[in-house]
Order: C-alpha cells, then structure tokens, then sequence
C-alpha cells in the first residue's frame, strides 16, 4: 500500500503485508532479548499476577518496526482480538445511535474542526505500529508495544451514553476493557494521585497540528484524578460496533468516561504519566473559564455560552432534533457521584 503523503522516513515504505511479515520476525528474533528484560523484572517482586506483567520493549526495536508503518484498517492481531468480544453488563437501555453517524460526526481537531473533518482527513493515519510510553509515579515505566499492552486484556462490549459538551449526544456499543486493569499492571506508586493521557504529537500526518490558527497547544492532553480513572466505568477502548476504531474515532487506543464530557475522552493515546499534582489539560488551558478540570456531565452548571440542560441525541435532523434533558453524570450518578462527595460542583465544573 502506497503511502499518499510520503514523509521523509516514509518514503521507504513497503508494502502492508511484508511490512506486517517482517515486523513479525523482527519481533520473534528479538523475543529473547524482551524475555530477558521480563524476567529480571519478575526477578525483583513482580505483581501478584504475574501473567499481567506488561514488559517495556526496546525503543531501538520500536524505532526499526516504525519504518515499516501500516494504514488503517487494524493490524490482523488486534482485529481477532477485538472479534472475540462478549457483552457485559454494562449496556445502557437507550437505542443505540447508528454506527454512520458515529464515525462521521465527529470531534478530532488534529484532523481538523469540522465535524466532517475528521472521517474524510484522518483515513491514512498509520496506527501500527503503535507503542504507548508509560512515565511518572509507577513502578512499570517505559514504552510499551500496542500488541503487549492489549493481549491480556479480554474485550467487552459496553454500551455508554456519551455526552459532548456542546450537548449533542449518542449511544455507543465501545469495545475495550476496564482503565483500572490496565493501570494496575504499571503499578502506580503511593505518589500517583493524577494520570494524564496524551495524544500522537505527529504535524505530518495530523494536519489540524500544522495550523497556524490552531489555538491548541499540541499534543492534546487530558487528566484524571486516579480515583477516577480506577473507578469501573472508565473504559480504554479499541473498537466500536464489533470492529476495531476507525482512525476518526481514535484508533487505536482511546478513553471513554461516560459521566464526563466528551473532550475528556482522549483519542489515539501514545502516553500515559502518574503525577502527584493536577495536570493542565488541553480544554482547560485554552479556556479555564469554560472547561474545567473534571468537567462532569452536569445539567445545572451551563457552559457561559449555552445551556446544559438539554441536548441533542444523534441521530438528530433540522426536522427532528431530538432533545432530551441532560442528567447529572449523564445518567450515571449512582456509580460516580460518591467520587465527588463535599465538592462544590459548581466550582469544579
Ligand atoms: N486527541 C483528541 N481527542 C479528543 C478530541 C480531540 O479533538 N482530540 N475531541 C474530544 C471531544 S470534544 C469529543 S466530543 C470526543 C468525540 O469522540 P467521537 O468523535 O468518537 O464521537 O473526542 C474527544 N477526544
Ligand atoms: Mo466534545
């Protein structure tokens, strides 16, 4: 597969399938080395679940397999790991919103503004290889190949209410796997009171980073406190409608929180830090008088420039708009509400 905007590393690209073939073997030569790496580790008191042990790959064995870059769609291994997804039982009742709406209305501003943008300008983003370094407060850092980062975690399908702050809103069958199990197996240290996620830093293929009109400074960052981020609805996600993320929806690793806003849901995360102190986050730099922090689903906080009483369930037309009211938590404060017991919600919107 050619790749249309060739960069300068690019430009010796091959094809997809001896890219994918050779990656393998690279992997399986090295496969001593990385073992090696794993078993000093297990050596010095590993977790009390060992087979969850995550090993750090090489960065010198991840600079070589990025020459070999492979366009959406999915890599075979994470399409048949995604493929044996089970329900579970978390499954709102609402109706779902239609898998076309869900991958062509979307926000990703590194692929442009518009909600159009984003299905028609990120379709040759390259997500595999993909590797996500882990840093900060936790016993488990380094940089981590996609692949070891998801094998041991089952896939379930959840069905979330999301809700976008610009009240517009949907109903998603996500696939992926609680935030917390993959948390744990970094062991955050007793200093880790936040995490923050942050997304591909790459001008080259994200356009809307190459804007001079951008106001975001890149790359986009999100944050939790790490009780929310522990808690079992926050959701890592890798597919939606029984099928890996398309590129405009994150691929291929993304949050899904569904008693917050939307722009806390961070897409394509290529790093993950454990701090002791609250992060600035993208939204909220640009704007602290309008996006905060936690940025909770809250009916009766209005953002300044419009209310959050309402909004509006997709699919929606001009003819049918579809309004509903907004619930605090977005319906789920039975689960998250006791998180922010004694907090003045509307001081920390
Ligand atoms: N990296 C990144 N993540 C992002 C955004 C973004 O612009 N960049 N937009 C956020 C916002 S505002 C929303 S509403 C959701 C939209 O997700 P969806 O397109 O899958 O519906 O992604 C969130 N995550
Ligand atoms: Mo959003």
């Amino acid at each position: 597969m050619i790749i249309k905007k060739p960069s300068p590393v690019r430009s010796y690209e091959i094809t997809s399938e001896r890219a994918y073939v050779n990656r393998r073997q690279f992997m399986q030569r090295s496969g001593q080395f990385i073992l090696g790496a794993s078993a000093v580790l297990a050596g010095c008191g590993e977790a009390d679940e060992p087979s969850q042990a995550v090993e750090a790959t090489p960065v010198a064995l991840l600079d070589k397999i990025h020459l070999a870059g492979k366009q959406y769609p999915a890599p075979d291994w994470l399409q048949q790991h995604v493929s044996k997804a089970k329900p579970s039982h978390f499954r709102a009742s609402d109706p779902l919103t239609p898998y076309q709406d869900v991958t062509s209305y979307n926000n990703f501003y590194e692929f442009g503004t518009g909600k159009k943008d984003p299905a028609r300008l990120a379709k040759d983003f390259i997500t595999d290889p993909w590797s996500v370094t882990v840093e900060g407060e936790a016993e488990k850092t380094g940089r981590y190949l996609l692949e070891d980062i998801l094998k041991v975690h089952a896939i379930e399908e959840r069905i979330y209410r999301f809700r976008c702050v610009e009240a517009w809103s949907m109903v998603v069958p996500w696939l992926g796997f609680s935030l917390a199990d993959l948390l744990r197996r970094f062991q955050p240290t007793s200093k880790a009171k936040y995490v923050l996620f942050e997304t591909l830093y790459d001008p080259e293929q994200m356009l809307g980073q190459r804007s001079q009109f951008s106001l975001i400074d890149w790359p986009y960052v999100e944050g939790l406190r790490i009780d929310e981020a522990m808690h079992p609805l926050a959701m890592m996600v890798v597919g939606l409608y029984g099928k890996t993320l398309p590129p405009q929806n994150g691929a291929p690793l993304r949050l899904m929180l569904p008693w917050k806003y939307g722009f806390k849901s961070i897409k394509s995360i290529v790093k993950i830090t454990f701090t002791d102190m609250q992060p600035k986050t993208t939204w909220q730099s640009l704007a602290p008088n309008e996006y905060g922090f936690y940025a909770n689903v809250n009916p009766a906080v209005d953002h300044p420039r419009w209310s959050q009483k309402r909004e509006r369930r997709l699919p929606s037309s001009l003819f049918a708009p579809n309004y509903i009211d907004t619930m605090p938590f977005n319906g789920y404060a039975d689960e998250v509400a006791s998180l922010y017991k004694g907090m003045d919600l509307r001081k920390y919107f």
